[in-house]
């Protein structure tokens, strides 16, 4: 007989997530929450958006790995702030910062799991872009309560009853109930650690944030008398204690020392024990005996726990769902370095064995990233989120000492009652009026659909367009030359749609090395009248690498390393810096937006270079040969 279910709370914790758009300011909030309420001693010295802990992040300034905090804040009788007087008792708030790049949404989605509200940071003068939208969507879809809070009010451009009303209009597009669309809001100026309910009286601290986020916000509920239930919603390591998994207790106790059951994906239940378990107090994992339903934890000796699974009572474990994230919509060939340089360049991982295993641990980690097999033994298949993502992930891998053949970014397509679907993106554009036309001719050629324009007066534009995931691979660039960095550009997945047809976009060819040696100036100093360059006098190259490109019809093959005849040495290098100012060092990203079909990147410790994927002259030539008489069968 089943029994009857109480659900109880405690309310001495929350757990609550921030979403938002990407650079909307979540983690500069929470470096202030975890200020005010007294998380760093008082000569403590601090980063600034402490939470962005990771090489890259700091380096790109965004967030790219949701992770978890804790405050801990006192609340007086009255039950708002304590103001230092009176009796008071403590309440501890979990909050996950996520990260607002659309690429990293399988971050917020598995951050969403663990909270039982959310903070939607919204930018007072850019209002809701596509990953508010889409954020927006994921926390309504778990019934998670919102809490709206506009950011950065003190910009000289902010128009703050817009945005508000632009954020009801997107509760209402997402078909919101009634109950989620009620939500209270706060303004803030996150910079400054400044919250306030009436904008036009200025914030002092964030204590009109923490006074609404306790009361709206509710506290973790459990089923009375329920078994052991955490779901791993994370994973970490450290050297000594090796792998850590990191779950939302949902019902009974977690004790340190206890054998429970480990629920496996594969349906497999084993008993194991918790040799180590912690809890968050600000930025430290701080070991406790025991926690209880509502706390987040980390637990440590179990080598093998991945995302998903559950830690169940010992007796009658009960598994809780698996986490599912939508699904991935780009992919690259990722495979082992096959080019004359493979080794040269001081990798320290060079096999298929190594590649394959630190891929398949980066899908244990990552729920939105899929590793499957190609149809080589050296190479997979990685499937991810956008070129972002798969590009942070070659990054990092690279400086582990890893050495990669990367393939050109293709969109995963499905087939639906035989016919094939491809992901179609939301993308929002805001430009100066003046950019229009040339914005609607790019985006023409990608055949995108425009769904909306709105022209704020402000002598800026935002537009709305639905446009295949396809047509923006390589788009960003292009955008960011023909607005010259004055436009905003951001998209995120939003549906399947059939196949769009053809789309062409590059319109430049390659420039090739017919050879391997060292590229010297001379050579370079005449091939930059044909295109533009992606090497530097002395860089070494080989045939079949792309060295730059060019506006004329088909690729060139040329030579980079021709030398000077030897009638005058004198001044070279003070000429060559001279007037070889102008060559072009892709970075990743820009690199993998560049490859067509043909070609694939060689990634290594020191070097991204870009190279045909066949790099004999002649086999290329005989391929295109086979290639145009099966076209011309078509
Ligand atoms: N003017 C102004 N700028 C702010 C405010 N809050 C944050 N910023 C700035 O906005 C930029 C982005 O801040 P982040 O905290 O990294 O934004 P984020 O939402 O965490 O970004 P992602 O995690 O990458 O999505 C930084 O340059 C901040 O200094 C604010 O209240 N006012
Ligand atoms: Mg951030």
């Amino acid at each position: 007989m089943e029994a009857k279910t109480v659900l109880k709370t405690r309310d001495d914790i929350r757990n609550v997530a921030i979403i938002a758009h990407v650079d909307h300011g979540k983690t500069t909030l929470v470096d202030w929450m975890l200020r005010q309420s007294g998380a760093f001693r008082a000569n403590q010295n601090v980063a600034e958006r402490v939470m962005d802990s990771l090489d890259l992040e700091r380096e790109k300034g965004i967030t790219i790995l949701a992770k978890n905090t804790s405050v801990r804040w006192r609340v007086g009788e009255d039950g708002l702030s304590w103001r230092g007087e009176g009796p008071s008792h403590e309440f501890k708030v979990n909050i996950i910062d996520t990260p607002g790049h659309a690429d990293f949404g399988g971050e917020v989605e598995r951050g969403l799991t663990m909270v039982d509200g959310v903070l939607l940071l919204v930018d007072a003068s850019e209002g809701p872009l596509p990953q508010t939208r889409f954020v927006l969507r994921k926390a309504l879809a778990r019934n998670l309560p919102v809490l709206l809070v506009i950011n950065k009010i003190d910009r000289t451009d902010a128009r703050i009853k817009e945005v508000v009303d632009d954020v009801y209009g997107l509760f209402l597009d997402l078909d919101a109930t009634d109950r989620q669309i009620d939500f209270p809001i706060v303004y803030t100026v996150a910079r400054a650690g400044t919250a306030t309910l009436d904008p036009a009286v200025p914030g002092t601290d964030l204590r009109p944030l923490f006074d609404v986020l306790l009361k709206y916000i509710p506290p973790p509920a459990y089923e009375e008398g329920h078994g052991l239930q955490a779901l791993v919603t994370n994973l970490d390591a450290t050297p000594f204690v090796g792998r850590i998994a990191l779950c939302r207790v949902m019902n009974g106790t977690i004790r340190k020392g206890q054998t429970v059951s480990w629920c496996r994906r594969d349906g497999e239940i084993q008993p194991v024990k918790i040799t180590e378990l912690y809890v968050t107090e600000a930025l430290d994992r701080v070991p406790a005996a025991e926690a209880r339903a509502g706390e987040i934890i980390a637990v440590a000796g179990i080598p093998e726990i991945n995302i998903g699974e559950t830690l169940a009572a010992e007796l009658d474990p009960k598994p809780l769902p698996v986490i599912n994230v939508d699904e991935p919509s780009l992919a690259v060939t990722l495979g082992i370095n096959t080019s004359p340089m493979a080794g040269v360049d001081g990798g320290t991982k060079l096999t298929a064995r190594l590649l394959k295993n630190r891929l398949d641990v980066e899908t244990l980690g990552n729920v939105s990233i899929r590793v499957l097999p190609s149809d080589r033994p050296d190479m997979w298949i990685v499937q991810g989120r956008g070129e972002l993502q798969l590009a942070v992930l070659v990054e990092t891998m690279r400086r582990e000492g890893f050495e990669m053949t990367v393939g050109k970014p293709e969109v995963v397509t499905r087939t639906v009652d035989g016919k094939v679907q491809e992901p179609m993106e939301l993308l929002s554009i805001d430009v100066p009026e003046a950019y229009m036309g040339v914005i609607t001719q790019m985006l023409g050629i990608r055949r995108s659909k425009m769904t909306q324009m709105v022209n704020h007066g402000s002598g800026r534009v935002r537009m709305e367009f639905v446009v295949p995931a396809r047509g923006l691979i390589g788009f960003h660039n292009a955008f960011m030359i023909d607005t010259r960095g004055t436009g905003l550009v951001s998209h995120n997945f939003d549906h399947y749609a059939p196949w769009q047809g053809d789309i062409h976009t590059r319109p430049t060819r390659s420039m090739l090395a017919d050879r391997s040696g060292a590229a010297t100036g001379y050579a370079l100093l005449n091939l930059q009248e044909r295109g533009t360059l992606f090497i530097a006098p002395g860089d070494p190259v080989y045939e079949g690498m792309v060295i730059g490109e060019t506006g004329r019809p088909n690729d060139m093959d040329v030579n980079p390393a021709k030398e000077k005849k030897q009638t005058n040495v004198r001044s070279e290098t003070h000429e060559l810096t001279v007037k070889l100012s102008s060559y072009r060092r892709l970075s990743l990203e820009e690199a993998l937006e560049f490859i067509k079909d043909d070609e694939c990147l060689e990634v290594t410790p020191k070097a991204v270079r870009i190279r045909k994927v066949v790099l004999n002259a002649h086999e290329r030539e005989r391929r295109r040969g086979v290639k145009s008489v099966r076209d011309d069968d078509d």
